[in-house]
């Protein structure tokens, strides 16, 4: 039985607590901690885990093996070098850290220790439908790839939520999706500003991301954050001889009244369901007894950053902005993340 400690008790982590006590196989969760002392006895309380006041008293207790990092995005980076500190494996909620400096330091960290420890919660790559995608176009049924359309939904975000995040917290996943799908790297962004939805606020929501790939690949990202409808995510490839794209919103059709109805999914957990559980039980199997994670890498998380970064850049200034990453360090180079 691995045994975890969960830092951040707030949505994703209490899901991940879910699965990782109810679903999976193997794991245990032995600890939580969160700055919200209060959520973090109540989600505790109910597992019989060790409630820590602190994350990095957290990662030094004997009775965590393996750590899940669940807490907002700038305090990721104390936390996950915290656990390459202690020679720990670290489970990271996306984004790996919410500049490219703190992921770089993170990848000295993670090379210094000589093995990989880290793995980033880019959880699209073990959604069966992705998967699908992907093997459809390794396939080459479709041809070449020429472009990537996609679209990425939600019914709404909290209060705190800023226009950069539509990039950072949100795109994020595309940019990630994309160099894993077509194995190449995002050489320039744009950013465009359409007119702006009345149900953002303040926000400027939506945005039109474009993203040049190395090989040539064009791929536009539509970020949606108020749709009130659902959550809804779309992809589809066009290549040189055939298209290829995610399939229905649901597994179920309602038909009634005259109508047919797919119901369209509240948000991340409902649509990303089995995909977490995938992602985790994967690396609870690839850590178990010594082993590294296989899934998304901190290089991973730091190339991310970086067009992240890039993104932000572009969308500040209106200008079409080139992705320079530093020189990728050779731990990287053998391990091809699933
Ligand atoms: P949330 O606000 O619901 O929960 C975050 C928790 O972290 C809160 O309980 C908060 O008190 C705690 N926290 C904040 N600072 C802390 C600190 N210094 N130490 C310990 N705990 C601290 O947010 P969330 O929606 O659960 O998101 C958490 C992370 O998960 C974010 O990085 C987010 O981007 C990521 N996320 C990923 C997905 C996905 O699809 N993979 C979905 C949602 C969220
Ligand atoms: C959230 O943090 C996630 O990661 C969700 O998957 C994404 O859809 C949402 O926009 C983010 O805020």
């Amino acid at each position: 039985m691995l045994k975890v400690g969960v830092i951040g008790t707030g949505m994703i982590g209490q899901d991940h607590i879910r699965r990782l006590t109810t679903v999976l196989n193997g794991v245990t969760v032995t600890a939580v901690a969160d700055v919200d002392a209060a959520v973090a006895a109540e989600v505790g309380g109910r597992i019989g885990a060790t409630v820590h006041a602190t994350g990095e008293e957290l990662v030094a207790d004997p009775g965590v093996e393996a750590v899940l990092v669940c807490s907002w995005g700038p305090t990721h980076e104390q936390y996950v070098l915290a656990a390459i500190a202690a020679g720990k494996p670290v489970f990271c909620e996306k984004p790996l850290a919410t500049t490219q400096g703190a992921c770089l330091r993170i990848v000295e960290a993670e090379v210094a220790h000589g093995s990989r420890l880290v793995q980033v919660g880019y959880m699209r790559r073990f959604d069966f439908a992705y998967r699908q995608l992907k093997h459809a176009l390794d396939s080459g049924e479709i041809g070449t790839p020429l472009m990537m359309h996609c679209a990425h939904r939600n019914a709404s975000v909290p209060a705190f939520y800023q226009k950069e995040m539509a990039i950072t917290d949100t795109a994020v996943h595309e940019i990630d999706m994309v160099r894993w799908m077509f194995g190449a790297e995002i050489a320039a962004v744009r950013v465009l500003v359409p007119r702006r939805s009345s149900h953002g606020g303040d926000l400027q929501d939506p945005l039109f991301l474009i993203f040049e790939m190395g090989n040539g690949v064009l791929v536009d990202v539509e970020t949606s954050v108020n749709i009130r409808y659902g959550y809804d995510i779309r992809g589809e490839i066009v290549g040189e001889s055939g298209t290829a794209s995610l399939g229905s919103l649901s597994p179920v059709a309602v038909r009634r009244d005259g109508r047919v109805a797919n119901p369209v999914p509240a948000d991340w957990r409902e649509r990303f369901l089995a995909a977490y559980d995938v992602e985790l039980q994967e690396w609870v199997l690839a850590i178990s007894g010594g082993g590294q994670p296989l899934g998304p890498s901190a290089w991973d998380g730091y190339a991310a950053a970086v067009v992240s970064d890039a993104g932000v850049s572009a969308l500040r200034t209106g200008e079409r902005v080139l992705v320079s990453l530093a020189d990728q360090p050779k731990l990287y180079d053998s391990g091809v993340t699933v």
